[in-house]
């Protein structure tokens, strides 16, 4: 997978030549590249924004620097949108990524929610490229043309709160989705169990180690029992408990056909 990214603070992206990135860039399963925007800005003062067309505060960064440089890295030459032409304004969604495809993702806090699911689609990708927004965002019209020049284009937030800028939710994203590829992760099972997995999606069940007592706390008896039926049962039936409490959103959206007998009763 090759990975672009780009920010008009390049140097924050250097924390992921270590660990688990680090260590797939090393094997060569993927390549990161972060790129600085101002690169591509051509005034004394590489100027990347401007202030908002209607009013109001902050800056918004501009179309011509953004598209000389997503024309650079996506090997697109320059076009004119037909006066008449429909501009499609979708925004993110979970659709299948088609491998052969590039896939351009800006961060957004006014787009929908970056799901495991997501994550899951954007595993399978060849290229990603990551635009980062500073400022009060980017220009409307930067997502709509590429579209309509046949990228796949998607936005997301990655939560309800308000960051910077998007290089954190750039960095959250990559981490979500580049462990899913295969060959990344050392142990492929500890993907398949964990929360938000496999159409399955409920909060993880407590996790404990040895030794069975510790300062006083006791492991659950039926953990140390052997009995790995039973310990999958309380393990469900933990999981099942803990989500419906802290995020019945999530029981909402389950699969019934997931759910068994003895799931019913919890
Ligand atoms: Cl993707 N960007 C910014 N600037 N803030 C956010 C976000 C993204 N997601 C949540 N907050």
């Amino acid at each position: 997978m090759k990975i672009d990214i780009v920010s008009v603070f390049p140097e924050y992206f250097e924390v992921l030549n270590l660990s688990l990135l680090g260590k797939a860039q090393a094997k060569g399963l993927v390549t990161v590249q972060a790129h600085n925007l101002r690169d591509w800005t051509h005034d004394v003062h590489h100027s990347v924004d401007d202030t908002p067309v209607g009013g109001g505060a902050g800056m918004v960064m501009k179309p011509e620097v953004w598209s000389e440089c997503l024309d650079d890295l996506l090997g697109l030459a320059p076009a004119i949108i037909a006066a008449d032409a429909a501009v499609d304004d979708a925004v993110a969604d979970d659709a299948a990524v088609d491998p052969s495809r590039p896939v351009l993702i800006f961060p957004n806090p006014s787009a929908p929610l970056f799901t495991q699911q997501d994550a899951t689609e954007l595993s399978h990708a060849d290229h990603l490229l990551f635009g980062c927004g500073r400022y009060e965002g980017y220009d409307a019209r930067i997502p709509q043309y590429y579209r309509a020049q046949g990228v796949d284009v998607r936005e997301y937030s990655i939560g309800d709160y308000v960051l910077n800028g998007g290089e954190v939710a750039v960095s959250v994203m990559l981490e979500a989705i580049t462990r899913l590829m295969p060959g990344f992760m050392g142990n492929p099972a500890s993907i398949v169990e964990e929360s938000y997995t496999g159409g399955n999606a409920l909060l993880e069940h407590r996790q404990y180690t040895k030794p069975a007592e510790w300062r006083g706390l006791r492991v659950p008896d039926v953990l140390l029992s052997g009995d790995h039926g039973k310990v999958d049962r309380f393990r469900r039936d933990e999981a099942l408990s803990k989500t419906s409490g802290l995020r019945p959103d999530l029981i909402e959206g389950l699969d019934c056909t997931q759910l068994d007998k003895a799931d019913r009763k919890t």
